[in-house]
């Protein structure tokens, strides 16, 4: 691997972004870690720890230009529209998701830099198995969102195996955390869940009870992108993109967990149509044994765990 890392973050104001570039200032280096975003503004925290930049992900030029100024030699690209809002704009969907992607893919092969895209189990769909979804199987996606992570995944192995561009991704679960609301995905309830009882506010949950997901807590996915991207690319027999899993459940379990230690939480249901369809197209759990044995995917947070972090630092975020 290059000892240097000089690293740039393409969507560091969102979800993952936000959490990724002080996790990777911290291991490379402010000086080291680009921050750059176009569609939210960065956040004071994020452009006062180090260096950053305006980048419209779909403008190759853009992502041109930050490499060559940088000397960028490691890309994570994050520009994606979620789930559920990509639904309502699948054009949108499609340009942010692939458009980004396939500049990203030039710019690495290009300046031979190596690229990290996220995956996720929206990749699947309803013909998948869903318990215990292997790390080979059937995608055939039923949502613009699943329809651009296949896609994202067969360009990357593609770029990889034809250019020799260091492609490697993962495919995450519903990703939850305490600094920056997600915004217009299906596993979203995970996270507005702990707010509303944090502020002892009743939670309606947008999907029906038994709507088995896999999850995961940030610290884990933060984790896996830079175990994954360190890992010895001889021993990856898969790059694009590993299933990683840490836990599954339904609301009524994420619900109970709560209410162990705030007991006068309540939760009802709201449905959402098309939350609902999305998630029943989704897997129950994967089967991640192929991040396990090739490069030591091990997740350290369980829901008690996690649900007991969550709690605690929301508390402590929204001083009460
Ligand atoms: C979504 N949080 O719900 C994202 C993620 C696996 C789910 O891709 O769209």
């Amino acid at each position: 691997m290059i000892n240097r890392k000089k690293v740039l973050i393409i969507g560091a104001s969102g979800q993952i972004g936000s959490e990724l570039t002080p996790f990777l200032r911290n291991i490379y280096g402010a000086d080291n870690v680009i921050a750059s975003d176009c569609i939210f503004p960065l956040t004071s925290g994020l452009s006062e720890s180090g260096p950053s930049c305006k980048i419209d992900a779909t403008n190759a030029q853009d992502i041109a230009d930050a490499v060559k100024k940088y000397d960028i030699n490691m890309i994570f690209n994050l520009a994606a529209i979620l789930s559920a809002k990509a639904e309502a704009n699948p054009r949108l969907g499609w340009n942010v998701g692939i458009g980004a992607l396939i500049n990203c893919l030039e710019v690495a092969k290009e300046f031979n830099a190596s690229l990290f895209t996220p995956s996720s189990i929206g990749a699947f769909g309803p013909e998948t198995p869903h318990d215990g979804t292997p790390q080979d199987t059937i995608q055939r996606p039923k949502t613009i969102y699943g329809v651009t992570k296949v896609t994202g995944e067969l360009l990357s192995d593609y770029y990889f195996k034809r250019f020799g561009v260091d492609t490697r991704s993962v495919r995450f679960p519903g990703i939850i955390s305490n600094v920056t609301l997600p915004g217009g995905g299906t596993t979203d309830y995970a996270v507005e869940i702990y707010y509303a009882a944090v502020k002892n506010e009743t939670f309606y949950c947008p999907l029906k009870a038994g709507t088995l997901l896999d999850m995961m807590y940030m610290p884990d996915a933060l984790n896996a992108v830079v175990e994954l991207m360190e890992a010895n690319p001889d021993k990856l027999i898969h790059r694009n993109s590993f299933n990683v899993a840490s836990m599954s459940f339904d609301p009524e379990k994420i619900y109970a967990e709560i209410k162990k230690y705030l007991p006068n939480f309540v939760m009802e249901y709201k449905h959402d149509e098309v939350r609902q369809t999305i998630a029943d197209s989704w897997p129950n759990y994967m089967d991640d044994s192929c991040a396990r044995n090739e490069w030591g995917w091990n997740p350290q947070f369980n829901l008690s765990s996690m649900t007991i972090d969550m709690l605690e630092k929301i508390k402590i975020k929204l001083e009460l």
